[in-house]
């Protein structure tokens, strides 16, 4: 993991504007936001999603940063005052604290495009048809359909009661589209798939999402602001509909197993391949912050 994320802040720095280049304000929080921290796990499932398929790295590194600055983005728009109104991330005050909302926003907007720029300026396939194929993974993950559709429906829902299908309705596109994209787009860098191991992955990323939303509102009961580098407590204290308020804080932990048994479970056919999978499987459960 140690070894996969500091290739992507390399490569991130990279791909990102200079800090000096005008507008220097707008690529310095630009820089800000997505460099020097985070778990880097869509990144980390880019790149083992790639390993079963024998992906070429330098090609995983693109799809890798692209989907990292889609989620850096919606991490700043999610901050601002008119969405979560929060002050600290990733340990650090909020991109709006550090700048201004107006700079927070234009950053959002700008890693967006950016995001979209490296995806359609990089070789990442041999057939264009796949790289343009790629492209749209990535835009409908981002989009109404997908994770700001999932940012709609989690505003809407702040005071209300949800039922389970429609939490999990909410978190399959505000957290889960993301996910799916970044294990899709590590698995098209490299030998085409037959499609029903391409669906195996899908199964195992839609596990993982899930149980990644589970695990973060579980996180946000049990863990300190310190351990998290964000606030903790917010979802009880906005009123927000989560998988412990729903569930019970014992029956969310026995969700986030069945989902690893469940993600593990559709890795069976992909023998040591998936060895990296597997691991970010349980990561994404296990992890402590
Ligand atoms: C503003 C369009 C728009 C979307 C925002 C993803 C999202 C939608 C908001 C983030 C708020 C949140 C707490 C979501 C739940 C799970 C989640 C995505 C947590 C943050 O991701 P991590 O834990 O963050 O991977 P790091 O900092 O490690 O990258």
């Amino acid at each position: 993991m140690g070894r996969v994320q500091a290739r992507v802040e390399t490569e991130l720095a990279r791909h990102l504007p200079p800090a000096d280049q005008a507008p220097a304000r707008l690529h310095d929080a630009m820089r800000y936001a997505v460099l020097g921290g985070g778990k880097r796990v869509r990144p980390l499932l880019a790149f083992a999603a790639g390993e079963t398929c024998n992906a070429d790295p330098a090609r995983v590194d693109v799809v890798a940063c692209a989907v990292e600055m889609i989620h850096a983005y919606s991490l700043v728009h999610d901050d601002l005052p008119c969405m979560d109104d929060d002050v600290l991330r990733r340990g650090k005050p909020t991109v709006h604290v550090e700048y201004d909302e107006a700079t927070a926003l234009l950053a959002g907007d700008a890693l967006q495009a950016q995001a979209f720029q490296i995806l359609a300026e990089q070789p990442l396939a041999d057939d264009p048809a796949v790289q343009v194929g790629m492209i749209r993974i990535l835009a409908a993950a981002a989009g109404s359909r997908g994770m700001a559709g999932g940012q709609a429906i989690d505003l809407e829902s702040v005071g209300k009661t949800l039922t389970l299908p429609e939490l999990e309705m909410m978190h399959i596109h505000k957290t889960g589209a993301l996910i799916r994209a970044a294990v899709q787009l590590g698995a098209l860098c490299g030998a085409s798939l037959p499609p029903e191991r391409f669906a195996r992955l899908d199964r195992y990323a839609k596990c993982i999402g899930l149980a990644f939303q589970v695990v973060d509102d579980v996180l946000d009961c049990e863990a300190s602001t310190a351990t998290l580098g964000k606030t903790a407590g917010k979802d009880a204290v906005q009123g927000k509909p989560t998988y412990v308020s729903l569930l019970g804080i014992a029956r969310a932990k026995e969700l986030a197993e069945e989902l690893r048994r469940d993600a593990h479970e559709a890795l069976v056919e992909f023998g040591d391949a998936a060895m990296r999978l597997r691991a970010l499987a349980d990561y994404v459960v296990l992890r402590k912050f």
